[in-house]
């Protein structure tokens, strides 16, 4: 039971079988989804264990899993008929799909393994594997309101925990130590875990954009950057900010407040109705009329949720998504320059029906520690 909403996550489940249904009907009443990636496993059925596999048909919802979680499966997942496997899994699946009169399994191209592939292929043969991107990946990019309370939750503690590590961040702290307080002060607020291994990137290593938490200590007059996040029942936040360990250079300055103008102007721009590609615009633009632009080279954001990276991506090469209300995304521009060092702001905000709702409230004005 989530406290703010007073409703479980799992209440959503038969609402997203609905909605996958609608998608079933094209691929014809012989089709069916094997779900396999984790993150599609849980939002579908509501199971948070490690393992097993959904078979979702026009009529029928089945969770396939083994020994160790079939009491927790039941538990969980009750839109679901739960069935044991041993090994192979195909001595159960089989007979599964021979009785639901299924003939095409259509399945998750990025997550099922070759070897995964090819067993299935061999054993489940008359029936027909067909790799298809995943249609529950889309569906898990609008969130509902139970799931927007778990990732204001996750976005709360990683600004409390910020609060509250920044002043370890200091010349003569080790990048590793920052990232280790992060990870306690995260865990101690009430987080199941960190939603990644903490970035922690000083001076010259922080131009590297995933540079994580080196030996490296922290000397004075660099840019640090701290990029982490918490993990709260299955969903994560996302918050990124670069302090200065001194009083800024003249080029410094320039390069801070050119990203923090180019994040503010972005933030305005994510309007339901708007597209990822406009909004990595204005950032990208923003950025280049600072003589910037080449040293932004990565999309502007993503989608947060289930997993940390996830549709829609805010990026020029992703394709291009229209916004809604209720979908939950990153907006973290950065200017990175080899040997010097980098500066990256990022924000997870939640579209609303007119703007956008920042989740990670902490200041963004040029901080000097030390
Ligand atoms: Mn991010």
């Amino acid at each position: 039971m989530n406290a703010a909403t007073g409703t479980t996550v799992a209440a959503g489940v038969p609402g997203r079988l609905r909605r996958l249904r609608e998608g079933l009907a094209e691929a014809g009443e012989d089709a069916a989804w094997l779900i396999s990636k984790p993150e599609n496993r849980r939002y579908l059925s509501g199971f948070t264990g490690s393992a097993g596999l959904l078979v979702i048909s026009r009529d029928a919802a089945c969770l396939v899993t083994d020994f160790r979680y079939v009491e927790q499966a039941q538990a969980e997942a009750p839109e679901y008929r739960v069935v044991r496997h041993g090994h192979p899994v195909s001595e159960a699946l089989k007979p599964l799909l021979e009785e639901l009169g299924i003939r095409r399994l259509m399945v998750e191209q990025d997550h099922l393994t070759v070897g995964r592939f090819e067993e299935f292929r061999e054993q489940l043969a008359p029936v027909v594997l067909e790799p298809r991107a995943p249609a529950a990946d889309r569906l898990r990019g609008v969130k509902d309101a139970a799931e927007i309370a778990l990732i204001r939750e996750a976005a709360a503690i990683a600004t409390r925990a910020l609060a509250q590590v920044v002043p370890a961040v200091r010349p003569g702290a080790r990048e590793r130590d920052v990232a280790l307080e992060l990870e306690f002060a995260i865990r101690r607020l009430g987080a199941d875990a960190s939603a990644f291994p903490a970035i922690v990137a000083s001076g010259p290593r922080s131009a590297l954009p995933h540079g994580a938490a080196s030996d490296r200590v922290i000397r004075p007059g660099e840019f640090v950057t701290l990029d982490f996040g918490a993990a709260c029942r299955g969903y994560h936040s996302d918050i990124t900010r670069t302090f200065l360990t001194g009083e800024p250079t003249a080029r410094q300055r320039e390069v801070y407040e050119a990203v923090l103008r180019a994040q503010r102007a972005a933030l305005e721009a994510v309007v339901p109705g708007r597209t990822t590609r406009e909004v990595d615009a204005v950032a990208r633009e923003a950025l280049t009329g600072a003589g910037l632009g080449e040293y932004f080279g990565h999309g502007l954001g993503h989608g947060v949720g289930l997993a940390v990276h996830e549709f829609p991506s805010l990026s020029p090469s992703a394709e291009e998504v229209v916004l809604e209300a209720g979908m939950v995304v990153t907006v973290e521009p950065g200017a990175y320059l080899p040997g010097e060092g980098g500066v990256r702001v990022e924000d997870l905000v939640v579209v609303t029906e007119t703007g956008a709702e920042v989740l990670t409230d902490f200041p963004k004005e040029l901080t000097v520690l030390a």
